[in-house]
């Protein structure tokens, strides 16, 4: 700045807009000892002072604002931490629009997002006739998620038809389909008795033979990981817990889901913790009634395949290598008590599809998982004709 226009400046210094002032402090042109020296009123110190603390106040929130956009866009935000900042008015609608990946639709669903708590129902009524499935894993390795996308998919195709004789577990089964659908997370199952329930219902199929329909009834189990924890630790536990109303120990065929958690993210699911639990549980079940006997199929399902890494093309082989590899124990022992009681083994990979905002949010559903789960349950369920008995049926 020229010193006649500096001399100017100072000259009428009471008289400028106390933007300019500060503008003139900021690029280091007129100091403010300059100006006070020059006789700028004490009043209009106070207000470029209040101007620079305003201005440092807004670019603090836009820094945290960019903290808030930056984990939003390294998938550290979950959806109702980022539902939260909005309504608190921490973060504008514009600012994510301009900020993130989320674009108006998206938005629209975290706006509107509402994650309901209910829980499955107390059902002492014993189990009909049919093939009872039960899932078997930590909590948070996905047992729920896996029930409500099988459902998903059966009702949309058409293929199961309820039973209505066991409507604790049907209205439970709707409002997990109808959270999957707006991909709408189920909270934790409650580790209680009165949370074990079942959903029973008709798989109807084709025979690809005979071309005729052919039913088989089924009866799903639901219950918390913890109580598989609990029975990994104590055998005496049992039959208040997996065996909880007795629907393990009746003379059901059975079909047993071992769901394997590939990501170690879910508190306390180690490979190791995973590994030791099953094999416990395992030991335990050859010894209670006849758990094993009745057990038609185990199932290991390397569950959250989505976040396999990129490279990998075929999910199947990967998904059995990587189990036999990381769950060695849990193989011997798994062939061990084949030999023993005869069930077949089938692996397989699942994802319910596309996670977004921290694993809490279903973005995009996938098909492929439920569809293969539900036509390997056809084909071992009471109705199924498969005889292979084959260390890992390959044809599953
Ligand atoms: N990436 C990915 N995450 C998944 C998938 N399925 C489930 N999850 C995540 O795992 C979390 C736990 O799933 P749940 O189905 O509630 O687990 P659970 O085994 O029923 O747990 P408990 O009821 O406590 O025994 C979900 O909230 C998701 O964040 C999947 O296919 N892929
Ligand atoms: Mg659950």
């Amino acid at each position: 700045m020229k010193k006649l226009h500096k001399d100017a400046f100072l000259r009428r210094c009471n008289e400028l807009p106390t933007n300019i002032i500060k503008k003139h402090i900021d690029s280091g042109d007129i100091t403010l000892e300059e100006y006070i020296e020059s006789g700028l009123m004490e009043s209009k110190v106070q207000e470029v002072g209040d101007l620079a603390a305003e201005e440092m106040r807004i670019n603090r929130i836009k820094e945290e604002n960019q903290e808030f956009y930056n984990q939003i866009e390294n998938d550290e935000k979950e959806i109702d931490e980022i539902q939260d900042a909005l309504n608190s008015g921490e973060i504008r609608k514009e600012g994510i629009l301009e900020n993130t990946y989320i674009d108006e639709k998206l938005l629209e669903k975290i706006i509107g997002y509402s994650q309901d708590a209910y829980s499955p129902e107390n059902n002492k009524e014993s189990l009909g006739a049919g093939t009872d499935i039960f899932f078997f894993g930590r909590s948070g390795s996905g047992k729920t998620c896996i029930l409500a996308s099988i459902f998903w998919y059966a009702e949309d195709k058409g293929l199961f038809m309820d039973d209505t004789n066991s409507m604790k577990g049907i209205n439970y089964k709707n409002k997990l389909v109808e959270g999957i659908d707006k991909g709408v997370l189920p909270f934790r199952t409650p580790a209680t008795q009165e949370a074990v329930t079942y959903i029973s219902t008709t798989l109807v199929d084709e025979n690809i033979k005979t071309g005729k329909q052919e039913k088989s009834p089924l009866n799903f189990i639901e219950m918390s990981g913890e109580f598989f924890q609990q029975a990994a630790q104590n055998p005496d536990s049992l039959k208040d817990s997996i065996d909880a109303h007795g629907y393990l120990s009746n003379s059901n065929r059975k079909l047993l889901f071992f769901i394997v958690d590939y990501d170690i993210r879910p508190k306390g699911n180690t490979r190791t913790k995973q590994s030791q639990d099953f094999q416990l549980v395992l030991n335990h079940l050859d010894k209670y009634k006849k758990a094993l006997k009745n057990t038609h199929t185990v199932y290991i399902v390397v569950n959250k395949s989505d976040l396999f890494p990129k490279h990998v093309v075929d999910k199947n082989a990967f998904a059995l290598e990587w189990f036999m590899n990381e769950f060695k124990a849990v193989y011997t022992m798994l062939r061990d008590k084949r030999e023993k009681h005869k069930f077949k083994l089938v692996s397989l990979p699942y994802s319910l599809g596309t996670f977004i905002f921290k694993n809490s949010y279903l973005s995009e559903k996938c098909e492929e998982s439920p569809k293969r789960l539900i036509k390997s349950i056809g084909k071992h369920s009471a109705f199924g004709r498969s005889r292979s008995y084959g260390i890992f049926s390959s044809n599953n």
